[in-house]
C-alpha cells in the first residue's frame, strides 16, 4: 500500500502544524500540486464538502434563493467600478492578459469573488418593485492570489464557497437576511462541522470595504489561531448606486435597492480537521463523514467464510438506517493494520466480528473518538449504531466547546493582553475601536488582530486596552489563519 497510508510520525499535541500537514496527506483528505496555494480536493474530502452544500444549499432554496452561473472572467473596468472596494484587494486579483500568443484588449481578472460582474447584471434584471427581492447563489471556486505561506483549506490561491447575492426594496428585510444567513453558518458549523463560533460584527477597519457593515462568525482552532469561518456582508445601496441598478417602487419612485452578499468556503473543513482529531488521525463528526462504519471481519481459515458472511449481513441490515457501511474484507492487511487505516481516516465506528462473536451472537464496536470497546448484539446493532453516531456527533462539539471555554480569557490591561497572545488565547476586551489602535495591537502582537465585537456582549466600560481612549465595545482579538 502507498505511503500514505502509514502512520502519523508526530503527535498533535506537539507540533500541530506538522500533524495537520501530514493528516491531511495521509488521510488522502488532499494533495499538493506545482501550483503553490493550489491543493487537490480528494474524494474523502469532496465528500464532506458536499454534505455541507446539500445542508445549505436545501435551506437557502427555503429562503427563496436561487442558483445561478457567473462567467469566471471579469473585464477589469467591470472589477474597478467600486473603487473603494478592489483597493485593498488588488494585489491579490490574479489576471488574464493573452489569449494563446494575442495580447488581450481589455485584462480579464479572474473571479476573486462576484459582486461586480453579478451587479452589472442586476442593473438590467432589475427595473420594478415587482423584480425584488432578488436572491441569487452560485456554488464556484474562487482565486486570490496570496503572498502568504498556504495552509491547506485554510488558506489558499484558489478555493470553493458558496457566494450569495441578493437585492431588496426595504432595508429592514436586508438587515433580516444578514441574520438569518447568519444563523445558517452557524448551523453549518457547529451542527454539522461540530466546531462552535462566535457571532459578531466586524469592526470598521475589518469590515469589507464594500459593506455598509459586515457579520461573521469567528471560532479559535486549537493551534491557537483563528479563524473567520463565514461573512454575511449588509451592502446598504453604495453599490446600486455605482452599478446604476435602480427600481421604480410601488408609487412609481425611482429608488437604489439594498444588497446583501455572504459566502462561506472550502476553510471550513480545515477548521473541522484542527478541532477533532488526534494522534492516531482525523476523527470527522457523523454528519459530514464519507463513511460511518467499516467492519473487519476477524478471518481464519476455518471460519472466513461464514465470518465474512456474517458481515455482509450485518451491513445490510446497518444501512437501511441511512448509515454508510463497508465491508472491509481485504484478506492481504492483518485486522490491526486496518484498525490503523480506519482510525487515520476518520471512520466514525469500527464494528469487529470474528468466530468467538459469532458465536456470542455480538459484534465488537469501537468508537473513533473514544476508542473503548462495546459489545453489541448483533440483533440491536440497527439501533445503537444510528443513536452512537448521534452521541459522537454531540461529545465532539461538547469538547469543542470546552475548547474554546478553556481557552478565552479576559484581559482588562496590556500586560495581560500581551501575555494572553503569547498563550494563543482568545481575548475578550475593551477596545476604542480605532483603525490607528488596531495597528498598534497588530505590531505589538505581531499580527493579533479583532476578529469581531461579539453580539453577546456587556456594556464597555472603562479604557481601551491598548491606548488611553474610551473603550466603544467588548471586542474578540487572536492571531487568525
Ligand atoms: C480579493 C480580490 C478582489 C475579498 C477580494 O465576503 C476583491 C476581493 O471583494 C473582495 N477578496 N473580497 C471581499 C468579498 C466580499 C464578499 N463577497 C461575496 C464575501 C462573501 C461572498
Amino acid at each position: 500500500m502507498a505511503d500514505s497510508t502509514q502512520g502519523l510520525t508526530v503527535k498533535k499535541s506537539q507540533d500541530i502544524s506538522e500533524w495537520y500537514t501530514q493528516v491531511i496527506q495521509k488521510a488522502e483528505l488532499a494533495d499538493y500540486t506545482d501550483v503553490s496555494g493550489c491543493m487537490i480536493f480528494r474524494p474523502r474530502v469532496f465528500a464532506i464538502w458536499e454534505k455541507l452544500t446539500a445542508f445549505f444549499d436545501a435551506e437557502i432554496k427555503k429562503m427563496g434563493v436561487q442558483n445561478t452561473y457567473f462567467p469566471l472572467f471579469i473585464p477589469e473596468k467591470l472589477l474597478t467600478k467600486e473603487a473603494e472596494h478592489v483597493e485593498g484587494f488588488a494585489p491579490e486579483v490574479a489576471w488574464v492578459t493573452h489569449g494563446g500568443h494575442t495580447p488581450l484588449g481589455e485584462r480579464l481578472a479572474i473571479r476573486p469573488t462576484s459582486e461586480t460582474i453579478m451587479y452589472d447584471a442586476f442593473s438590467k434584471w432589475i427595473q420594478s418593485y415587482r423584480d425584488l427581492p432578488l436572491k441569487i447563489n452560485q456554488w464556484v471556486n474562487v482565486v486570490r492570489w496570496e503572498f502568504k505561506h498556504p495552509v491547506p483549506f485554510l488558506r489558499g490561491r484558489e478555493f470553493l464557497w458558496q457566494e450569495g447575492h441578493t437585492a431588496f426594496a426595504d432595508k429592514k428585510d436586508a438587515e433580516k437576511e444578514v441574520l438569518d444567513i447568519l444563523e445558517l453558518y452557524r448551523r453549518v458549523f457547529e451542527e454539522l462541522l461540530a466546531v462552535p463560533v462566535i457571532k459578531g460584527r466586524k469592526s470598521e477597519n475589518e469590515k469589507f470595504a464594500g459593506a455598509d457593515y459586515s457579520t461573521s462568525v469567528e471560532t479559535l482552532t486549537p493551534s491557537g489561531k483563528a479563524v473567520q469561518a463565514a461573512t454575511s456582508h449588509h451592502l446598504g445601496q453604495r453599490f446600486a448606486k455605482s452599478f446604476n441598478i435602480n427600481f421604480l417602487d410601488e408609487n412609481g419612485k425611482k429608488a437604489h435597492p439594498y444588497q446583501n452578499s455572504w459566502g462561506f468556503s472550502t476553510r471550513s473543513i480545515g477548521a473541522m480537521i484542527l478541532f477533532h482529531g488526534d494522534d492516531k488521525g482525523i476523527i470527522i463528526p457523523p454528519r459530514v463523514a464519507p463513511l460511518h462504519c467499516v467492519i473487519v471481519p476477524i478471518m481464519f481459515d476455518d471460519s472466513k467464510e461464514k465470518v465474512v458472511k456474517k458481515c455482509h449481513e450485518i451491513a445490510k441490515i446497518i444501512e437501511k438506517t441511512g448509515t454508510s457501511v463497508l465491508v472491509d474484507d481485504r484478506d492481504h492487511y492483518t485486522p490491526g493494520w486496518k484498525f490503523n487505516e480506519h482510525e487515520l481516516k476518520g471512520v466514525c465506528l469500527r464494528l469487529e466480528v470474528g468466530p468467538k462473536d459469532l458465536e456470542k451472537g455480538h459484534a465488537v464496536v469501537v468508537r473513533r473518538d473514544l476508542g473503548k470497546k462495546t459489545f453489541v448484539p448483533f440483533g440491536e446493532l440497527a439501533e445503537y449504531i444510528p443513536k452512537e453516531l448521534e452521541r459522537m456527533q454531540h461529545d465532539l462539539f461538547k469538547n469543542a466547546q470546552k475548547f474554546i471555554a478553556e481557552n478565552n480569557v479576559k484581559a482588562e490591561n496590556w500586560r495581560d493582553f500581551a501575555k494572553a497572545i503569547e498563550e494563543r488565547k482568545l481575548i475578550y476586551a475593551p477596545w476604542c475601536c480605532t483603525a490607528e489602535c488596531a495597528e498598534h495591537i497588530k505590531s505589538a502582537t505581531e499580527g493579533a488582530k479583532c476578529l469581531t465585537l461579539p453580539f453577546d456582549q456587556p456594556q464597555p466600560k472603562g479604557k481601551c486596552v491598548k491606548c488611553d481612549k474610551p473603550a466603544t465595545a467588548i471586542a474578540l482579538f487572536a492571531k487568525s489563519y
